[in-house]
């Protein structure tokens, strides 16, 4: 076996389609350059051992003992995808080390699940390929962990390219790269992490799960994704005893899946700036209908739109998390102390600003070989 493998995993930003993947629908996601980094070598016998450069204390856990709910806090996430591996584990140690800002939106735990995934497999010389490490990290945070995310992040982690948004039908998990050139625009995407405390966030989001499955059930279709005639379905799920909440939570997936292929079909004909209202039409979406924002961000969308942006939403899963905009490059520099200004005179926490740009998928950053 090699001494140890080692792999770079990326966070990620999802320019439009939010709540869409666990729908069957359209998601339009980048890789950001920030990232983790994961180390895997062979460690004590019959022990997993995982370390972290964000947190104080090592966590054991004997590979006897591997198994859903097994593994608290941080660890479940490399535990998981170990598990998911569906191989019998040698002892191993697990490094693992992130930049990407903790529970802002930006998927630190797929960039962690990638990374470890990508380097047990090197290490372990599986021959997995980067779609088979895509269900395993997803099962890893599905089933191990207990996250019920629809598996956008790991695609958009594992198979993101330089350069290119990534456009996925999360029914047939077909992938297609469409070039996003913000430089030769003159261009920039700006993020804004609110900060913001996430409130009952996975509550909440496994809350909005079950109102898209039973609105879809209701209509009798196999997900959101397959509505035809919006206003027909709108109209049925009106009757029901909850219709005014199923109504909001349809009319946002349904909507929402339109402006990811109005979005790809801009892009693809170069018009980059026109996707703005598009951009700006999904925060409000997510704002009246999926009701996943929070004060924090609606300032911040607010505040960039009259900065100047194209288009401004928040981006990630919500109930805090982070906001990007479109923005002119020249421009940028004053928006973002515009929305820090907003944040502040709402006596919100002080955001975060940073610009970014498609950036390389999930990769191997170098293996050592014993002798
Ligand atoms: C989170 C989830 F992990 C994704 O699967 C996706 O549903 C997203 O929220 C919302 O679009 O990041």
């Amino acid at each position: 076996m090699r001494e140890s493998a080692s792999w770079l995993a990326p966070g990620r930003v999802n320019l439009i389609g939010e709540h869409t993947d666990y729908n069957d629908g359209f998601v339009l996601p980048l890789a950001i350059e920030f990232g983790c980094r994961a180390t895997v070598s062979p460690g004590p016998e019959g022990m997993l051992r995982f370390t972290s450069a964000q947190e104080p204390d090592p966590v054991e856990v004997p590979v006897a003992d591997l198994a859903p709910g097994a593994v608290p806090g941080w660890a479940a996430y490399p535990a998981g995808v170990l598990w998911a591996l569906g191989v019998d584990l040698p002892g191993l140690t697990v490094a693992v080390d992130s930049d990407v800002p903790l529970g802002a939106g930006l998927s630190s735990s797929a960039a962690l699940t990638c990374s470890v995934g990508g380097a047990a497999n090197d290490l372990l010389e599986l021959g997995l390929s980067p779609r088979e490490l895509v269900a395993a990290t997803r099962k890893a945070e599905n089933d191990f962990v207990g996250a019920p995310t629809g598996g956008m992040d790991q695609l958009a982690s594992m198979l993101g390219e330089a350069g290119s948004v990534l456009f996925c039908d999360m029914r047939t998990l077909d992938v297609r790269p469409v070039p996003f050139g913000l430089d030769a625009e003159g261009l920039a995407l700006l993020v804004v992490d609110s900060r913001a405390p996430h409130r009952h966030a996975d509550g909440e989001y496994a809350a909005r799960r079950r109102s898209c499955e039973q609105a879809a059930s209701t209509l009798g279709l196999r997900a959101l994704r397959d509505v035809v005639d919006l206003d027909e379905a709108l109209a049925k799920l009106a009757a029901e005893p909850d219709g005014e909440v199923l109504v909001k939570r349809a009319r946002h997936i349904v909507t929402e899946n339109a402006r990811v292929t109005d979005v790809v079909a801009l892009l693809d004909a170069g018009k980059v700036r026109e996707i703005g209202p598009a951009l700006t039409a999904s925060h409000a979406s997510m704002r009246d209908d999926f009701e996943i924002t929070v004060p924090e961000v609606d300032v911040l969308v607010e505040a960039l739109l009259a900065a100047g942006a194209y288009g401004a939403r928040m981006t990630g899963g919500g109930f805090g998390g982070c906001v990007i905009a479109l923005l002119d490059q020249n421009a940028v520099d004053d928006a973002a102390r515009a929305a820090v200004a907003a944040a502040t005179a709402h006596g919100f926490a002080t955001p975060r600003t940073f610009t970014t740009s498609p950036a390389a998928g999930a990769h191997s950053v170098g293996a050592h070989h014993a002798g």
